[in-house]
């Protein structure tokens, strides 16, 4: 009955309604606005929570991690090219010596001995499980669960948290957050497990939700009804690329030559590809070689990196995305090999309808990653796939090996053509994974993603699970809504262009436009502003550019905060202008189960641009140079090198979108590759 009382004086008065039960030694470190909804019933006392303590570490690595960056990726930078190694990295961003000696001193003569406190790898956090007991005596606070919160993404789990914690004075300035605490997290209260049965079905029930809304979509091929003339043409052809674009079309488009089949190649330059529910064939693939490459024999495939039960090729669940990344790829590099990063086994990929993306094969490339603290988040989230996998039936092939922490080395160049919408995750969920990206990226790693294919809007259809819409934002369903994980600034972002009918690959392409293409749309290049990730230095001049002289007629708003625009502003005039750069992105040939047909989606354009990365690095090693690491600054600094593409438009939201326009644009960034002068400009440099 104490209880339920409690609970009401927290409820209403969080903060000072503690107060009287906190110590003076104490100081609040973290309170919710409001009182979370979901967390209602108090946490049985003797439940084991697994606690975190993220140390207030690398702030001021993270506000210099920009300058480290470019001090590495500037062309004018006398440390071009002179990119980190792994431990550097993690070194640099781990917390100090002081703050892990202080905090572990205050826990050990609180009761939690060293023994039981684990140190992370990447120094950035300590963990300890505690009871909820020992936690509460230790925070001053109290833990609710949501227990009977029906939420269809979690596995017999619930999420465990607090509505305010305190810290004594002197630790304070040690400890970003402690989880669970305001940051709930998702474990196993034993007692209140849920029927499996009645969970999986709830799962299948958004199957096609949960896969559909994370992958790029217009890769599905269309039939044609041609079909056997268009293939008796003659490979080389080039009178047909407004209707069919081969990769003798892209060749011509883009000027780089069929690469030959005997060439010596560095082992060192696989090509990495991400795939995610989503699984080649060797039958579609063959099919293809035989008729456009017939230098590639058959039975060619990627080395598979499979992380955490990630399976391919897989002939029952053929899907367009991974056919169309291989069959783009393959023509451009061969015989260069490619590295398939599969991610997650087919139930998270199929049934969940987890919403997490990406943190599973970050943890993969990268160890340290899995227990990184950056932006109020330490590891992965209740959103991410848990492993081992115990919540996937017997006959659905779970992974119960442990979650892979940094297993496999990143190649030098890795595409992805998957994303969800900035709206989808949370901010901090976001920004940590956009810190890896950079961290990967001084490295010399190259991250390469798909802007999308919704235009400045997100797909036209269906709501998220708490009934918001998600085709645009606000309540007039009118402020545009940025893409991600494209959107982080350390990435390169590449968007779609097409040649229309009438034009030849001879003259310049424009923004791709497909009318009424899918069910739920339109089919054009993603583009905008980000509402996360403020305009990076390397890419002012460019986005004022666009402003002084192609102005949108749309009002805006600033900093992300298109909640609080009063003049109905449906941009961010300040964000991460997106994408970088384009490259072709529609009717691309191939197979998929036997049946021939065209496809695209900016899925085509990404590994168009990451193929021709992926070649000047190689020539780069034939002189003895080194990867290329983040590219952006390079291409900013050298728009000369990509084809300025200054026609079309990326609509949504009831609007015509943007314009693409002289200079960079919110349509199709840069341009296309100019493949020679990219190569004669990276050979120029160190
Ligand atoms: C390669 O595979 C394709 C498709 O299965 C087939 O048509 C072709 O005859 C094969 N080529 C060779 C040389 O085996
Ligand atoms: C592929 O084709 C086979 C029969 O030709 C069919 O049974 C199967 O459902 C198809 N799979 C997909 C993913 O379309
Ligand atoms: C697709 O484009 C057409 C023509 O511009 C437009 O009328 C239609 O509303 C668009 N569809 C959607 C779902 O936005
Ligand atoms: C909107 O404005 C309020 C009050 O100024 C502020 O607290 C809130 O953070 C703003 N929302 C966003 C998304 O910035
Ligand atoms: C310019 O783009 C529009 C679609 O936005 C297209 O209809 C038109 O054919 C393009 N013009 C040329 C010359 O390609
Ligand atoms: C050292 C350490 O505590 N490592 C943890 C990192 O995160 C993984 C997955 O979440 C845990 O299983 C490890 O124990």
């Amino acid at each position: 009955m104490h209880l339920i009382a409690l609970l009401e004086v927290v409820s209403a008065l969080v903060g000072t309604g503690m107060a009287a039960v906190v110590p003076s030694t104490h100081v609040l470190h973290e309170k919710r606005g409001r009182r979370h909804p979901g967390l209602t019933k108090r946490a049985p006392g003797d439940s084991i929570l697994p606690m975190r303590i993220g140390l207030k570490h690398n702030a001021e690595a993270l506000a210099k991690a920009e300058e480290w960056l470019m001090d590495v990726s500037h062309p004018s930078s006398p440390n071009f090219g002179k990119h980190w190694s792994q431990d550097q990295v993690i070194h640099s961003f781990r917390a100090s010596d002081a703050s892990v000696e202080a905090v572990t001193g205050w826990l050990v003569d609180a009761g939690i001995s060293s023994t039981r406190i684990t140190h992370s790898s990447n120094k950035l956090w300590l963990a300890f499980d505690a009871t909820v007991k020992e936690a509460e005596a230790l925070l001053k606070t109290e833990y609710y669960h949501d227990g009977e919160h029906d939420d269809d993404d979690d596995n017999d789990r619930v999420a465990v948290g607090s509505n305010a914690y305190y810290l004594p004075a002197h630790i304070q300035e040690h400890v970003d957050y402690v989880t669970p605490g305001v940051k709930s997290t998702t474990m196993d209260l034993k007692r209140l497990r849920r029927k499996r049965a009645a969970k999986r079905d709830v799962a299948k029930r958004d199957a096609t939700k949960g896969a559909s809304h994370r992958r790029s979509k217009n890769t599905l091929p269309r039939p044609i009804k041609n079909v056997e003339e268009v293939l008796s043409r003659d490979v080389d052809d080039l009178s047909n690329c407004d209707s069919i674009i081969t990769p003798a079309c892209l060749r011509a488009l883009y000027g780089y030559s069929a690469p030959s089949p005997h060439a010596k190649v560095s082992p060192k330059n696989s090509m990495g590809i991400f795939e995610e529910g989503d699984y080649y064939d060797q039958p579609d693939l063959d099919l293809f070689f035989n008729a456009y490459t017939p230098s590639i024999a058959n039975g060619t495939h990627p080395k598979l990196d499979s992380i955490d039960g990630g399976v391919a090729p897989l002939a029952g669940f053929v899907g367009g995305e991974s056919l169309l990344d291989f069959t783009i790829a393959y023509p451009i590099i061969f015989p260069q090999t490619i590295t398939l990063y599969q991610t997650d086994d087919e139930y998270y990929a199929y049934y969940t309808g987890s919403r997490g993306i990406f943190n599973t094969f970050l943890d993969a490339l990268d160890g340290s990653y899995c227990n990184y603290t950056a932006y109020g988040e330490t590891g992965d989230s209740r959103l991410d796939p848990q492993y081992p996998d115990k919540a996937s039936p017997a006959d659905e092939d779970p992974y119960l090996g442990k979650l892979q922490c940094g297993v496999y080395q990143p190649t030098n160049i890795i595409s992805i053509s998957y994303g969800v919408y900035e709206q989808d995750l949370p901010y901090s969920y976001q920004e940590r994974q956009c810190n890896e990206y950079l961290k990967l990226a001084l490295q010399g790693v190259t991250i390469v993603i798909a802007s999308g294919d919704t235009g400045v809007g997100g797909y036209n259809y269906g709501t998220y699970g708490d009934g918001s819409y998600y085709g645009c934002l606000g309540d007039d369903d009118a402020v545009f809504t940025p893409s991600e994980a494209c959107s982080c600034p350390w990435v390169t972002n590449v968007g779609a262009t097409e040649v229309f009918p009438g034009q030849t690959v001879f003259e310049p392409e424009s923004a791709v436009l497909v009318q009424e293409h899918r069910l739920d749309g339109n089919y054009s290049s993603s583009g905008g502003f980000s509402n996360i990730f403020p305009i990076p230095a390397y890419q002012q001049k460019a986005v004022q550019h666009f402003f002084d002289t192609a102005n949108p007629p749309y009002p805006y708003y600033y900093n992300g905060n298109w909640q609080n625009a009063t003049n109905g502003g449906i941009y961010n005039r300040n964000g991460h202008g997106i994408p970088d750069v384009s490259a072709n992105g529609w009717n691309y040939p191939g197979w998929y189960n036997g049946s021939f047909g065209t496809s695209g989606g900016t899925s085509m354009s990404a590994p168009i641009f990451a193929s021709l990365l992926n070649r000047i690095v190689e020539e780069r090693i034939k002189v003895g140079k080194g990867p290329l690491g983040f590219v952006n600054p390079t291409l900013y600094e050298n728009p000369q090198v990509l084809n300025d593409i200054t026609n079309g438009t990326n609509p949504g939201c009831g609007t015509n979108g943007f314009n693409a326009a002289k200079g960079w644009d919110p349509v199709t960034g840069l341009g296309t590759p100019n493949y020679p002068k990219m190569l004669e400009l990276w050979l120029s440099l160190p």
